[in-house]
């Protein structure tokens, strides 16, 4: 009562000193929520960052990796097109020759004995005496009427004086034909001769073929016709067809043909006799 301006001067500072107070608390509070809020947004935005720089790298990543899968594919997809390509080319646009593989196997190329002397085959490798006869010589088994092959030609092949004497030829086969088809076991061959002999006798002929790798090697089973003998001809002078047939054997690259005339009756001639030795390939 003795006072009440000063005191109510008084109690109105310390209102206002209340109200300041609570206004700085306030400006505390918004400061502090200001800073929180500042600092909340500068940690999102770099976690953000963060977060997209590492994204950024893991899709580079699988990005990479997917094209290089893309492109392995691709090239393996090319490169089995590639060879499907080359084995169709190599089926479908390979002609085999199906005339004579052999060169003079009739006995029509070159010089034939005309008499009792040796003449040597044409185009073939020879051991001994055998010797390419017209079927007109006078020293001859067989003669143009002599049951035998209806194209015999002029001449044919006979042991002439010997106990054994043979012919042969090498043949080429990749000169003509993919080795790749021969190994896929596509190629065939056909294999013949005529085949016979004099009179009662068992001087015969056998022909046979062998094939060869790459190392010079035998490969598959050697095939034989013969022989003809006196019982097969009914003891007359005569020549009989003989063939077969099989497949080429796997990794030949070549092959043989050797003819072996064989004497079993008489101390001189050799009379084994062939014509047409014929050998040709087929799919
Ligand atoms: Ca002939
Ligand atoms: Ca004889």
């Amino acid at each position: 009562m003795a006072n009440p301006v000063s005191t109510t001067y008084g109690s109105h500072s310390s209102i206002e000193r209340i109200v300041w107070t609570d206004d700085d608390d306030n400006n505390q509070i918004n400061q502090k929520k200001s800073f929180a809020w500042h600092w909340c947004f500068r940690c999102c935005f770099i976690g953000s960052l963060v977060a997209g720089i590492g994204l950024a790298i893991v899709l580079a990543f699988w990005l990479t990796s997917k094209t290089t899968t893309t492109t392995e594919t691709l090239t393996q997809k090319t490169t089995v097109s590639t060879s499907t390509m080359s084995t169709t080319l190599a089926t479908t646009t390979t002609t085999i020759s199906t005339s004579n593989w052999l060169i003079n196997g009739d006995g029509e190329t070159g010089s034939c004995q005309v008499g009792y002397g040796i003449t040597s085959p044409t185009g073939w490798m020879y051991n001994g005496p055998v010797t390419q006869i017209y079927y007109s010589a006078s020293d001859g088994d067989l003669n143009s009427t002599t049951s035998g092959p209806s194209n015999r030609g002029q001449c044919y092949f006979y042991g002439q004086i010997s106990n054994v004497t043979s012919m042969w030829q090498y043949v080429n086969l990749t000169s003509s034909i993919n080795p790749v088809l021969i190994d896929n076991q596509t190629v065939r061959f056909n294999f013949s001769a005529w085949l016979g002999g004099y009179y009662d006798q068992d001087d015969n002929v056998q022909v046979s073929l062998m094939f060869i790798n790459q190392l010079n090697q035998a490969v598959g089973s050697t095939v034989v016709l013969g022989p003809v003998l006196a019982i097969d001809r009914g003891n007359v002078s005569k020549l009989l067809f003989r063939q077969t047939s099989g497949l080429v054997p796997t990794n030949a690259r070549s092959l043989l043909v050797t003819a072996t005339m064989i004497r079993t009756a008489g101390i001189a001639y050799n009379d084994g006799c062939v014509d047409n030795i014929y050998l040709y390939f087929y799919q």
